[in-house]
């Protein structure tokens, strides 16, 4: 077993194989077996491109063949960022195929975060888009090889240009030198990790999530089943598909296991997004709301037709119950069915047939009979039903600990297994859940969650900073942004001469990802404290949230009274 990886124990395992939940078959058998039952059906479509069943096994079998010869094996990490392109996909499915496993990074995620991983997992392999916006990834990916011996094999989507880089493309258009027999050689444990997720970070940088074999397939075949997923159905993956709601939450895996279609973007853009959705006939979209928010916003929504969208999922953050019902005022032929999920595992959805009330109130509620939930108070005993608690939950498809973070897990695991999520809901007369906040120390923008403790660890290094506290403030497209409060080193706060600009540049340089930059300064004297002598977050976010709400009222109130 792979050393740093938390099992389920063995009274667990057999409950879960005797119930049916886990199939005890690798993810590669899973999906081979799915390729050949759908053939010569499309899979997938990119832009002009139409990828079939086979043609998708094919593929991942081409590339898996040429990363045997490189010298990739089972269970060694192979960290992936790629955008939604098919090469993404020919490589998850390539990985699977050799028993390695995918670190499924984000587009933002840059040195801070990357080198991380690959010293966490001691990663073999990185496979990068020669450039994200305007970064050079091939030039990340080589000093990251120059640091860090273990990663031996660079992937670039495009041209490689560095020495010993290989260029996925190629490889596709390559006949490998190693016969398809070798992979049949390939002994996978269903009960090992096949991909690593990323947690949305309570503290620090984000936590490594293993997914095993048998749980991430259950995980998708238990969301596929509660999202009415038809055979001619298709799905728009436009979010990162890296992450697990695009993934498999019901994501492209559970698309692929109905033999319907997936329909990939590389924009989020409504002038790019709406006419693939009207061209491809979609009928099921995964979106966080502030996407959603924009995209039912745009006056091109009238512009094309969507009458072929059933099902939008939201999830990610909290959808207001308005949104909901415009979009469906706007949509008639769409249900909104939002999702309260997480890379961890627990995925609940609203069911389509809860009544409306119900669907537009709650978050829904576990999509397996197995699933453990408990909502619980400060000292971790269940509150009276109806009351506000935090979730804890374990299951058939939620971890046991994060990857080689024994100290974390201790924290946030109980000891019979719960993993405490802390997202702060009650439950409904319906049985399903509603949100109602959450105790992590995390910004939420736009469905990104940002740590709070890794920014303030990096702006705790500059020259110029004292002390530092970043925190929520509202926002009404995202939902919410960051504000770092900061008190000045050796100066007062009125004559203190730090900007934002200054703190910006400082992030940057430190090659921190671009959403996690603050937009927000405030220079302070001193935070206030709570009783316990903690500094009160709190209430530095009710006070920026004040000033936000004035600011805007002052504006509205000269834009009223302007002739
Ligand atoms: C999804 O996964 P993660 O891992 O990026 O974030 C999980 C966290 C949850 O613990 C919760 O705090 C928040 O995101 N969240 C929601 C929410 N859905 C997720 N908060 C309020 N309302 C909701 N509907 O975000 C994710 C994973 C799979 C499917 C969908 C979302």
């Amino acid at each position: 077993m792979l050393e740093g990886f938390v099992p389920w124990p063995e009274e667990f395992k057999q409950r879960y194989y005797a119930r049916g939940y886990w199939e005890g078959r690798s993810m590669a058998a899973v999906f081979a077996e799915a390729c050949a039952r759908h053939g010569d059906r499309i899979a997938v479509v990119a832009g002009d491109e139409r990828i079939t069943y086979r043609q998708l096994d094919e593929r991942a079998t081409r590339l898996a063949l040429h990363l045997w010869q490189l010298g990739i094996r089972p269970l060694q990490t192979v960290v992936v960022q790629l955008p939604n392109v098919p090469e993404f996909l020919y490589l998850y499915f390539a990985l699977q195929k050799i028993g390695a496993i995918g670190l499924m990074a984000l587009p933002p995620h840059r040195y801070h975060e990357i080198s991380y991983f690959v010293q966490l997992t001691e990663a073999t392999g990185y496979a990068v888009p020669e450039r994200l916006g305007d970064d050079d990834l091939t030039a990340l990916a080589a000093r990251l090889q120059a640091e860090y011996p273990s990663l031996r094999h660079v992937l670039v989507h495009g041209r490689a240009r560095q020495p010993g880089h290989h260029s996925l493309q190629e490889l596709l258009h390559t006949e490998p030198g190693v016969p398809e027999a070798v992979l049949r050689e390939v002994t996978i444990d269903p009960e090992d990790p096949a991909v690593f997720l990323l947690s949305g970070g309570t503290t620090g940088i984000p936590k490594i999530i293993p997914r095993t074999h048998n749980d991430y397939v259950y995980n998708s075949r238990a969301a596929g089943a509660v999202n009415d997923i038809r055979p001619g159905d298709a799905l728009l993956v436009v979010l990162p598909i890296a992450h697990n709601f695009p993934l498999a939450s019901p994501g492209v895996q559970a698309f692929l296991l109905a033999g319907a279609r997936v329909v990939l973007s590389t924009s989020t853009r409504a002038a790019d997004a709406l006419p693939l959705i009207a061209r491809e006939r979609v009928t099921h979209l995964e979106l966080v709301p502030a996407l959603l928010v924009r995209w039912i916003n745009d006056p091109l929504l009238r512009e094309h037709d969507l009458s072929s969208v059933r099902i939008i999922n939201t999830g990610g953050q909290k959808l207001q119950e308005e949104v909901k019902r415009r979009t469906e005022a706007l949509l008639p032929h769409a249900k909104v069915q939002e999702v309260l999920g997480m890379a961890e595992g627990l995925l609940n959805f609203v069911r389509l047939d809860d009544p409306d009330e119900v669907r537009y109130t709650t978050v829904g509620r576990p999509v397996s009979p197995d699933d453990e939930i408990r909502i619980v108070d400060d000292d971790g005993a269940d509150v009276p039903p109806g009351e506000i608690g935090e979730l804890w939950t374990r299951g058939p498809y939620t971890l046991r600990g994060y990857f080689r973070a024994p100290e974390h897990n201790a924290r946030a695991f109980t000891p019979d297994g719960f993993y405490k999520t802390g997202d702060l809901v009650r439950l409904h007369p319906s049985g399903n859940l509603i949100v109602e906040g959450r105790k992590k120390d995390l910004i939420n923008r736009g469905g990104e969650k940002i740590s709070a403790e890794e920014v303030e660890n990096l702006i705790l290094q500059h020259e110029a900073v004292l002390n530092v506290a970043c925190v929520p403030m509202p926002d009404p497209v995202l939902g919410e942004r960051m504000c770092a409060y900061v008190i000045p080193r050796g100066a007062r706060a009125a004559e203190a001469t730090l900007t934002l600009e200054d703190l910006t540049r400082f992030l940057m340089e430190r090659g921190l990802a671009k959403f996690k930059l603050p937009e927000r300064l405030e220079l302070v004297d001193e935070f206030p404290m709570s009783a316990f002598g903690k500094v009160s977050k709190k209430d530095l976010a009710a006070r920026i949230a004040a000033q936000v709400a004035a600011e805007r009222a002052a504006v509205q109130g000269a834009q009223a009274s302007a002739p």
